[in-house]
């Protein structure tokens, strides 16, 4: 029972962000040209950091920005930031 509600959780806070018309992605491109950066993604979360009382650590940034960038090009796409770790979820199906 605790399992479900956990991952019913998990699974509420992935969707609620494209239900809600926000996107992390959206978030991060600034200058809204389709892209982010990582200058841009590392922006995002010293803010993110700062507002949760965590140290930003731009290593630990750069490691997620790299692999999130699954086709390497030092940019995110909308794809890419997105509907990565979404992809890891639909292992597991459910109806
Ligand atoms: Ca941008
Ligand atoms: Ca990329």
């Amino acid at each position: 029972m605790k399992k479900t509600i956990y991952l019913l959780a998990f699974a509420i806070s992935a969707s609620a962000a494209t239900a809600q018309g926000w996107s992390f992605f959206d978030a991060c491109d600034k200058n809204e040209d389709g892209k982010v950066t990582e200058a841009e993604f590392a922006a995002r979360n010293k803010k993110e950091s700062k507002k949760k009382g965590k140290t930003f650590d731009p290593v630990v940034v750069k490691s997620i920005f790299d692999g999130r960038d699954l086709d390497g090009n030092g940019i995110l796409s909308r794809d890419e930031l997105d509907n990565a770790p979404a992809k890891k979820k639909k292992k597991k199906k459910k109806k």
